[in-house]
């Protein structure tokens, strides 16, 4: 992409009303735009981001045997009415009526819709175990929309709901799940932790938030454990439930096992919430099925969301210096960015632009900021927006030197443009591991 060409509205300044880090440089790195309270339009280098951030949603779900659907953002009342959910839920949802008067809502997150659809399909114990999931955008009316996508009204959400026949295959299903997450977090370059948690509106009995540590999370967690426990490829879910974890409702300092001095207190976002709450929407909406012995059972549910939209947001709370973002490879809107100290020297330029059409040919993420604007602020927006890998073709680009930046670390080396391309072709190698 040419940067002359493509819409990346950065700002200068702060934006005064922004009380985070994340939701800051959003805004100033042309990320999102606020079309009103709790609800965004996303920008070119905003959506590029999200999408890769679900894509590896998607990855990890299939890879554990999710199968992807995609159910409708406006659900009918009704459903909720049969689940004894309509009234409960309050005014966090959004009610609408059509035409005819009905009553329909925007799905604040899709049990019954699901249910529904199995119990027009599930016949047999033979078609269990499944786990159906898909990522759509629901709508909260929540009362304190802040901190711009972490608490949004309108956001993306990876919700999936298992279908189990007996307690312990639903247990089975549960731990897959949270392996699977961990696994999902991982490749965002992001530390997250399963905390022990309550269910609440959801319904259930066991229960975990997946948090990422940081000083601006709205939740504080009690745990007893180092991430790189949890890191490993072989964790077993038995690791996670040896570990004392829980989220604030849960713990209980007159009764938690791990002594005071050890015990982490920290505050933590919720990029994951995972719930298994049995026969509660099988039983109260009639999806059953039938049995190995002939007789009609209700299935076992869970259901397991992540956070999107909001994970877009926490990576930056993770990864970011006082210059800007600072992407983690897997997630950035580009991996390499290419300018020239001097937009009026042609030369730079055909050497730029030479390298450039070199990353397009092998399918890079490229960044090429090709605009008549100053070195100094190309500089700037290129940290700002934190493309990882900075190629600037300066003076020495007149004997086949070109620097190359690392914007995590601020390493700076001369490469010729061979070993410009060899490491970009490592990158996109290890990427597509
Ligand atoms: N039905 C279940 C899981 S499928 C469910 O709705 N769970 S939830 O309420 O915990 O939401 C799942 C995840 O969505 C949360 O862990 C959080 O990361 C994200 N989320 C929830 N509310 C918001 C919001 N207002 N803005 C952004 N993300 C949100």
């Amino acid at each position: 992409m040419k940067l002359s060409q493509y819409f990346v509205p950065t700002l200068r300044e702060d934006p005064s009303d922004a009380q985070i880090i994340s939701h800051r440089l959003m805004l100033r790195a042309g990320m999102i735009y606020q079309t009103c309270n709790g609800i965004y339009t996303w920008l070119p280098l905003g959506l590029r981001v999200l999408s890769k951030v679900e894509k590896i949603v998607a990855e990890e779900q299939d890879n554990a045997g999710c199968c992807r659907v995609l159910m409708p953002t406006i659900q009918p009342a009704k459903l909720w009415q049969e689940s004894g959910r309509y009234d409960d839920y309050g005014k966090e949802m959004l009610r609408i009526r059509d035409r005819h008067d009905r009553e329909m809502l925007y799905g604040p997150t899709h049990e019954e819709v699901i249910t529904d659809v199995m119990r027009q399909f599930l016949k047999s114990y033979k078609q269990l175990p499944l786990n159906i999931y898909q990522i759509s955008w629901k709508f909260r009316d929540e009362i304190r929309p802040r901190f711009g996508v972490m608490r949004g009204r309108e956001f993306l959400m990876k919700d999936g709901y298992s279908f189990d026949v007996t307690k312990e295959d639903a247990v089975v299903a549960y731990k897959k799940v949270v392996l699977s997450y961990l696994k999902t977090f991982q490749r965002m370059g992001l530390k997250a932790i399963p905390i022990s948690a309550n269910s609440g509106a959801i319904g259930g009995n066991l229960s975990h938030e997946f948090h990422i540590m940081a000083d601006t999370g709205e939740s504080e967690v009690f745990y007893d454990c180092e991430y790189d426990t949890l890191h490993s490829d072989r964790i077993k879910f038995e690791d996670i439930e040896r570990i004392y974890s829980a989220a604030d409702e849960k713990h209980d300092a007159s009764t938690c096992p791990v002594p005071a001095e050890r015990l982490k207190v920290a505050r933590g976002i919720e990029v994951g919430h995972v719930f298994h709450f049995g026969t509660k929407y099988s039983r109260s909406m009639g999806l059953s099925v039938i049995g190995s012995n002939g007789e009609p059972f209700y299935p076992e549910m869970g259901s397991y969301g992540i956070g999107v939209s909001r994970l877009v947001a926490a990576i930056i709370e993770a990864n970011h210096d006082k210059n800007g973002i600072i992407w983690p490879t897997s997630v950035a809107p580009f991996l390499i960015g290419i300018m020239t100290t001097n937009w009026q020297d042609a030369q730079m330029a055909a050497r730029a632009e030479e390298l450039y059409h070199e990353m397009l040919k092998r399918g890079v993420d490229v960044l090429y900021d090709d605009r008549d604007e100053r070195a100094g602020v190309k500089f700037a927006d290129m940290d700002l927006v934190g493309i990882p890998y900075q190629i600037v073709v300066g003076a020495k680009s007149a004997e086949g030197m070109f620097e190359w930046k690392d914007r995590r670390t601020d390493e700076r080396v001369y490469l010729t443009s061979e070993e410009v391309l060899n490491r970009v072709d490592k990158e996109t190698e290890f990427l597509a591991k």
